[in-house]
């Protein structure tokens, strides 16, 4: 049946990803069962340099499989920006978002995932986009942030008008003010 997964890291190897991570030696090789699942046989063959579609990865988490942010983690977190994830990758989605995660690192992936044109502010036209991608989601589909509050305070507070943008200093101003982010910003894999 071949090695389990586990075998596949080095303690070294599991270090590695405590200390760029927000989590335990015990944590990183939950998520590491996990991605091996995704494709045992690739991941076997090369744990730290196989690159395994987005869209696998998306699917076999319950909590990402109908999120409407699913290309903006995609292309936010994918290394090599191809639409794959490493397990680095993988683990740095995961970290973004985990419980342990401040609010300022959550804060700043959601500014660059809100950043539809990766131009670095936040525009009207970005925000305009986060509010269909907001309401245009399934009633009942699981999302990564389900905040149509968070999007009036971010226009109220920031006081967009016109071409008024946000830079990402802003935006976590404007975070702050909201209590509730730190805990709807998350994602438990
Ligand atoms: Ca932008």
């Amino acid at each position: 049946m071949g090695a389990k997964p586990t075998t596949l890291l080095s303690l070294e190897d599991i270090d590695e990803c405590c200390e760029l991570t927000y989590f335990s030696r015990r944590d990183i090789i939950r998520l590491f069962d996990r991605f091996y699942r995704i494709n045992p046989n690739a991941v076997k063959a090369n744990p730290f340099g196989v690159r395994l579609p987005a869209a696998d990865i998306f699917a076999s988490i319950e909590e990402l499989k109908c999120n409407p942010f699913r290309q903006r983690l995609a292309f936010v977190f994918s290394s090599k920006q191809d639409d794959c994830f490493s397990f680095d990758d993988f683990v740095d989605l995961a970290s973004a978002f985990c419980e342990k995660a401040p609010a300022s690192v959550r804060a700043s992936f959601a500014f660059r995932i809100y950043d539809f044109d990766n131009d670095g502010l936040l525009t009207a036209s970005d925000l305009g986009r986060l509010i269909d991608f907001l309401t245009c989601a399934s009633e009942n589909s699981p999302k990564l942030l389900e905040r149509d509050e968070v999007v009036g305070y971010i226009l109220e507070e920031a006081g967009v008008e016109g071409n008024r943008s946000i830079n990402e200093a802003e935006f976590q101003l404007v975070v702050k003010k909201l209590p509730d982010f730190a805990t709807s910003f998350k994602l438990i894999m």
